[in-house]
């Protein structure tokens, strides 16, 4: 599965409007306009592209608290999700999620689920429902390298596994739960090892690497989609170059060590190879630079022009009818 020049130039856009909205988010955080919990997606900006060009627009994706970027790949409008981070009422979830809750159930964005591995168990849901109703989708299910040692990860993977469920497992493995390295916290290394007892296939992917993750991820979502073969799993390894929220004091690795993960920039090795391949110029990617530049100040300006909820508004959407 390879991307047209179109899409590669598209994928692009996407990774840097990715990073320019959270650069945004991490100001307007600072400045006060977004309250709660703020976790950045700066440098695993390619795997949500990846997401997006493996997949159908129709197919699932549910992830972690962590969620700006897959939203922006599947397709979730820059102004509406920055009005949720708002907490305006224009906001994907009427402003009343907030950054770890993005969700559009049309698009099939699940959400955005702030306990981690809680929504595992969704996505095993999800992807029982269509297998239930003869549906031929795929659910993508990302989370953190974290979530693979909570007892809700076994529960999901062995009832999909039992069950054959039509669901792509992607461990985003940044090297951190917080601040605790995989290392200190998982009894294997290699999270793939997990998947073993469920009996599905799994790999271990460069996290960095959009052509080579969208090759993968696009061939086991064709294969999980034959409801004869049931789920696989990723461990995409990648690495956060912010902290684990907004005001982490990061004494748990040094400065060198993100400044060699950053040589591994996922949008610079993309930027390269876009050059080097002769889909684009230097001018090019920095025109479509200034564009998203553009595209989110306006994300930002709705945002900050639309309304706050009202006070008397506080019950609604609490209970669904
Ligand atoms: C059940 C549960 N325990 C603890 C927390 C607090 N907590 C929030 S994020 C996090 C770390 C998770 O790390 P990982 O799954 O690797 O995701 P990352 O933040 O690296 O994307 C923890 C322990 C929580 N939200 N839910
Ligand atoms: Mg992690």
């Amino acid at each position: 599965m390879s991307l047209t020049p179109e899409q590669r130039l598209e994928a692009y856009h996407l990774m840097r409007t990715i990073r320019r909205f959270e650069e945004r988010c991490a100001e307007l955080y600072s400045a006060g306009d977004i309250g709660g919990f703020l976790h950045l997606y700066i440098g695993q900006e390619a795997l949500a592209a990846a997401v997006k060009y493996a997949t159908r627009p129709d197919d699932n994706v549910i992830t972690a608290y962590r969620d700006h970027g897959i939203a922006l790949a599947k397709g979730l409008e820059a102004g509406r999700l920055m009005a949720e981070m708002l907490g305006r009422t224009t906001g994907v979830s009427k402003g009343r999620g907030g950054s770890m809750h993005l969700a559009d159930v049309e698009k099939r964005m699940w959400g955005g689920w702030a306990i981690v591995g809680g929504h595992l168990p969704l996505a095993t849901g999800l992807a029982l429902a269509d297998d239930y109703n003869g549906d031929d989708r795929v659910t993508i299910c990302l989370m953190g390298d974290g979530s693979t040692n909570i007892g809700y990860f076994h529960e999901a993977l062995n009832m999909a596994g039992v069950w054959k469920l039509p669901v792509v497992w992607i461990i985003e493995n940044n090297e951190y739960g917080m601040g605790t390295s995989v290392k200190r916290a998982s009894a294997v290394e290699e999270l793939t090892e997990k998947a073993r007892a469920y009996n599905m296939p799994a790999k271990r992917i460069d996290g960095n690497d959009l052509q080579g993750m969208v090759q993968e991820i696009g061939e086991a979502v064709e294969h999980v989609r034959d409801p004869e073969n049931g789920p696989v799993l990723f461990e995409a390894v990648t690495y956060r170059f912010r902290g684990h929220s907004m005001g982490d004091p990061e004494r748990y690795r040094t400065k060198e060590e993100i400044t060699e993960a950053q040589r591994r920039d996922p949008i610079f090795l993309w930027a390269e190879k876009l050059i080097e391949d002769g889909v684009a110029t230097q001018e090019a990617l920095d025109h479509i630079g200034t564009q998203v530049e553009e595209e989110v100040a306006a994300a930002v300006k709705f945002a900050k022009e639309s309304p706050l909820p009202e006070l008397e508004d506080l019950y609604d959407h609490v209970y669904a009818d």
